[in-house]
């Protein structure tokens, strides 16, 4: 698709104007959200990363493809979101300590909202016990940690051991994810579900819920 790969372009080039406009118009001819932002969005910022791996491209320019990505997530937001009237339950979810990427963390939030949960929001680089005292403030039943940085995920081991020390481990259901993060990693540290994506964090939440 010729306009798909126009908002890649731009995303890759981090022009943000370029990536608005071409979300808009795409939305406005009737596209499908989730393709937008799978076969556009999420395909350029692969390629970034490719490029960045390569030593090709720089943080500058990582940048400017992650703020040129959020802008394009914010228009899809409406449309990701699907009118949900009671809250399936409670979501924490946040970036573990250290690390700040927060696109992917924010994408899985939009879709645990999309299929009618409650998410809060503790944001990127969250200390093990912010975790623990929103889980208690709101009285979540899920926790959502997000790792992007292989150094960074050995801190969703602690994260788990200070909900374990607070007694809020048995009642709280732990999910993990990004990128570096696996099925056998969630097993090794005792998380409760491992989500590869979005959509896999959304269906394996509703799932659980419903089971309980
Ligand atoms: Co960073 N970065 N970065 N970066 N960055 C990566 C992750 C990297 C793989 C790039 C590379 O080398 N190819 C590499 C990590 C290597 C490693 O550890 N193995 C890397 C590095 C090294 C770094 C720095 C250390 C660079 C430096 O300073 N030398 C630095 C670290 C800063 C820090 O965090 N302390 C750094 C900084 C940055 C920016 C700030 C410039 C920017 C982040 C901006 C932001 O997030 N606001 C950035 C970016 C943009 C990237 C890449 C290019 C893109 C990440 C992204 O947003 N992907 C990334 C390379 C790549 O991934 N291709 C890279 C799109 C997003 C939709 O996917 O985040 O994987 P993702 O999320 C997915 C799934 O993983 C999953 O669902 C999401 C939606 O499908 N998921 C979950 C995520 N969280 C989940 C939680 C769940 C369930 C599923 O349950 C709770």
């Amino acid at each position: 698709m010729v306009l798909f790969e126009e908002i890649r372009q731009c995303l890759i080039e981090g022009d943000i104007p370029g990536v608005v406009e071409g979300v808009s118009a795409a939305l406005e001819q009737g596209m499908d959200a989730e393709h937008i932002l799978n076969n556009a969005l999420i395909s350029g910022m692969t390629t970034v990363g490719q490029l960045f791996e390569d030593g090709e491209y720089f943080i500058p320019e990582m940048m400017m493809a992650a703020r040129s990505m959020q802008e394009g997530v914010a228009l899809l937001k409406p449309q990701l979101i699907a009118q949900n009237v009671k809250p399936l339950g409670k979501f924490v979810i946040g970036t573990v300590k250290g690390d700040l990427h927060d696109i992917g963390k924010n994408l899985v939030a939009m879709m645990l909202e999309g299929i009618g949960f409650e998410v809060i929001d503790l944001g990127a680089d969250v200390a093990p016990e912010k975790f623990v005292e929103a889980v208690k403030q709101h009285e979540a039943h899920f926790v959502g940690i997000s790792a992007l940085l292989t150094t960074t995920m050995a801190g969703m081991k602690t994260c788990i051991e200070a909900l374990k020390n607070a007694g809020l481990r048995e009642r709280v259901i732990v999910m993990v994810g990004g990128s570096p993060v696996s099925q056998k990693y969630a097993d090794s540290i005792g998380a409760d579900i491992y989500a590869a994506d979005g959509a896999s964090a959304a269906r394996k939440a509703k799932e659980r819920m419903l089971a309980n």
